[in-house]
C-alpha cells in the first residue's frame, strides 16, 4: 500500500499498477498485527491495540480486483516485519507511520531550521529501537559554516553512524544518498522544513513532490508534506516521504531499553554494579565511569537522562 486517503488506498501490485483500493469492513475491526520486533531484552507485553491508522504506507496486502479491473478490496494485511511506529500527538494512539521498511533516513538541517541534537537523539533512539538501519542526512549544507559542520558530525560519526552531508542547491551528497536508498525500501524522516521532500526531488526530478517556502516554515505548524506516502524509485526501490514531526514520542518504549538504543551505551549494559541501575546516581555504574573517563558524550548522556525522565511508556 503506497498511499492513504480518506478510506481509499493506493495499492501498487506487482506489476507495477496502482489500484485504487478501499479496505473490507470487518478488517478495520478485527485487526491484529503479527509483531515479530524481535527485541531478545524486552519482555513481552500484551499490547492493546489502539491504531490510528488500521493500515500503513508499506504495508503488504492481499486484493480483489473488481471486474472491471480498475479497483479493488483490501482483504488480508500480511504481518509487519519492522515499522517505524510513535505515539500519536496527544491521543495516546499508536501511529505506525510506515510498516515494512528497512532504512530510516533522519534528515536534519545545518541551518534553516537550526539542528536540535536531543530531537536528532529521539529520532535515532525510535529508529533503533524498531532496529532499522540508520542513515542520517545533514541538509542544507550551503548554508553551513564547515567547521561547525564538522564539529556536529563528528559525535555522530564516533559511535557508528554514517552521515552524509546533502544539499539541494549544490547537489552535494545526492549521488551517495541515491546510492544508499537503491533497491530497498526507506522513509526519509525529520522535523518539518529541514527539505525532506526537496532532496527527494533531487535524488529523482520527475517526482516533483511539493516543497515549502523557506518564509512559510519559519511559522510553527506548518508543514508542506500532509501524508506519508511511498514513491517508486527509478532505480530500483522505494522512499516514503513523511510529514515533518514536530515531536517524537515513543510508543512503547520502556526506560530501561532506553540505553540499549543509544550504540554507545548498549556494550555497557550488564557492567554495572546494580541489575536495575538506571545510569544516573548509583554507585558502580558503568555509564558513568565512562562518562568520568569521557568514552561517553556528555551531551548525548544529557538525552539519555531527558528520555528516561518522561514517561517513555504506555500509561
Ligand atoms: N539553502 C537550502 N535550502 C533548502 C535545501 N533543501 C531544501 N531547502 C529549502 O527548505 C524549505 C523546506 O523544504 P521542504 O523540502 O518542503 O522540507 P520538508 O522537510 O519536506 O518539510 P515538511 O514537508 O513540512 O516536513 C524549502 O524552501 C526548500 O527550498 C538545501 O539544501 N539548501
Ligand atoms: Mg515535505
Ligand atoms: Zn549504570
Amino acid at each position: 500500500m503506497i498511499r492513504a486517503g480518506r478510506g481509499l488506498y493506493s495499492v501498487q501490485t506487482d506489476t507495477g499498477r496502482i489500484l485504487p483500493c478501499r479496505l473490507r469492513g470487518n478488517l478495520k475491526k478485527r485487526f491484529t498485527y503479527s509483531e515479530t520486533a524481535s527485541h531478545v531484552r524486552r519482555v513481552e507485553k500484551t499490547k492493546k491495540l489502539a491504531e490510528t491508522n488500521p493500515i500503513a504506507v508499506g504495508d503488504r496486502v492481499e486484493i480483489e480486483v473488481s471486474e472491471s479491473g480498475t479497483e479493488g478490496v483490501i482483504e488480508v494485511v500480511q504481518p509487519r516485519r519492522r515499522a517505524l511506529v510513535r505515539r500519536s500527538g496527544n491521543e495516546r494512539e499508536r501511529q505506525t507511520l510506515v510498516a515494512n521498511l528497512e532504512l530510516a533516513v533522519i534528515v536534519f538541517s545545518a541551518a534553516e531550521p537550526r539542528p536540535d541534537l536531543f530531537k536528532l537523539d529521539r529520532f535515532l533512539v525510535l529508529a533503533e529501537d524498531s532496529e532499522l538501519d540508520i542513515l542520517i542526512l545533514l541538509n542544507k549544507a550551503d548554508l553551513a559554516d564547515p567547521a561547525e559542520l564538522s564539529e556536529a558530525l563528528a559525535e555522530y560519526r564516533e559511535i557508528g553512524y554514517e552521515i552524509i552531508t546533502t544539499s539541494r542547491i549544490t547537489g552535494e551528497g545526492i549521488e551517495a544518498l541515491r546510492a544508499k536508498l537503491k533497491g530497498r525500501l526507506s522513509a526519509f524522516c525529520g522535523p518539518s522544513g529541514v527539505g525532506k521532500s526537496s532532496l527527494l526531488n533531487s535524488v529523482q526530478p520527475g517526482l516533483r513532490l511539493k516543497v515549502g517556502e523557506t518564509s512559510e516554515i519559519t511559522h510553527a505548524g506548518r508543514h508542506t508534506t500532509v501524508q506519508a506516502e511511498l514513491l517508486t524509485l527509478e532505480i530500483g526501490g522505494w522512499v516514503a516521504d513523511t510529514p515533518g514531526l514536530r515531536q517524537v514520542e515513543f510508543w512503547d518504549l520502556l526506560p530501561e531499553d532506553v540505553a540499549f538504543c543509544f550504540p554507545e551505551l548498549a556494550p555497557l549494559m550488564g557492567y554495572c554494579k546494580f541489575a536495575n541501575c538506571r545510569h544516573r546516581t548509583e554507585p558502580g555504574c558503568a555509564v558513568r565511569a565512562a562518562l568520568d573517563e569521557k568514552r561517553v558524550s556528555p551531551r548525548r548522556y544529557q538525552s539519555y537522562l531527558q528520555m528516561t525522565e518522561e514517561p517513555t511508556g504506555r500509561n
